[in-house]
């Protein structure tokens, strides 16, 4: 095809595609239009929309899948052995928690769709891409009750198909009690691969960022647009942004100060902007899933 032609049926397909995402499936208003945008291996984000010129009585898809630890630093997988990559044949996709030698808890959003022989757990490893070890999974036990349209019950299992053996470098993270009780304002961990929405701050190394827990009620009240968070939510992040998970980051771990782990990674309007904390799963909330199904 010549140059011109290719270039001009390249863009009536844009248009068509933008037409068809705007018009059909989200909304357009003043000049804001919510595009899903697909993103390796998932289907649905939600990446810009004008707050002001939104009704409020309608309820839009939640966001996710949007950017990756933003505000964090630099850290050794020794800080966090917990942490792993979950990978497929196109490397990354989201993050995870060794919670026992066999058995590692990711986002249920992470492995929909997916079947476990597709699936590769890197463990040990400050870089996603190299290092440590690569293990296979057996099984994946996704939360029966997980949505895709809310993200609600967003919880999978991965049953690792070896053994670790725990060191400095991979090691199990301690899970909630019941009664464990955590307050607004408690200082936690987020980590992972994700989107630093900064050229200058390597990706390929593992980062962190400090997150307060977020009032429940507070949180539920930012995100009433996107149908509020349900009880199996728990938010973090800081009223004026700055520091949040993003995108590759879902999935991984939220821990408290007590090396407890109070949430998974699973979504957010965009990353670290003012008023959107991130929403985590609250592990706590499916605590005796957990032991249900892997005896931890
Ligand atoms: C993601 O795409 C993602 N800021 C995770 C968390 C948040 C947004 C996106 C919350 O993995």
């Amino acid at each position: 095809m010549h140059e011109n032609m290719l270039r001009k049926f390249t863009s009536c397909i844009v248009a068509v595609t933008l037409f068809v995402l705007c018009g059909f499936t989200t909304n357009v208003r003043a000049g804001a239009c919510i595009v899903p945008q697909p993103l390796k291996g998932q289907e649905m984000h939600v990446l810009r929309v004008d707050e002001d010129a939104l009704p409020s009585d309608i309820v839009l898809p939640r966001p996710r899948l949007d950017g990756r630890i933003v505000g964090g630093y630099k850290v050794n997988i020794t800080d966090a052995p917990h942490q792993i990559s979950l990978q497929t044949s196109g490397g990354h996709i989201c993050g995870g928690s060794i919670i026992a030698n066999r058995w590692v808890l990711t986002a249920a959003h992470c492995t929909a769709g997916k079947t476990a022989e597709k699936l590769k757990v890197r463990i040990g490893s400050s870089q996603e891409s190299t290092g440590g070890q690569l293990l296979r999974v057996k099984e994946i036990v996704q939360h029966e009750k997980f949505n895709y349209s809310n993200v609600d019950y967003d919880f999978s299992l991965l049953h690792l198909d070896k053994e670790i053996q725990y060191s400095d470098n991979k090691k199990a993270i301690k899970l909630p009690e019941e009664e464990d009780q955590f307050m607004d304002g408690d200082i936690c961990y987020v980590t992972g691969w994700g989107n630093t929405q900064n050229a200058s701050e390597s990706r390929q190394w593992l980062r962190q960022a400090e997150v307060p827990l977020f009032n429940h009620e507070l949180c539920s009240e930012k995100y009433k647009q996107f149908g509020g968070v349900t009880e199996r939510m728990v938010c973090a992040g800081y009223m004026e942004g700055g520091k949040d998970a993003c995108q590759g980051d879902s999935g991984g771990p939220l821990v408290s100060k007590d090396g407890v782990l109070v949430g998974v990674v699973s979504w957010g309007y965009g990353c670290a902007k003012p008023e959107y904390p991130g929403v985590y799963s609250r592990v706590q909330y499916a605590r005796d899933w957990v032991r249900k199904h892997s005896g931890v």
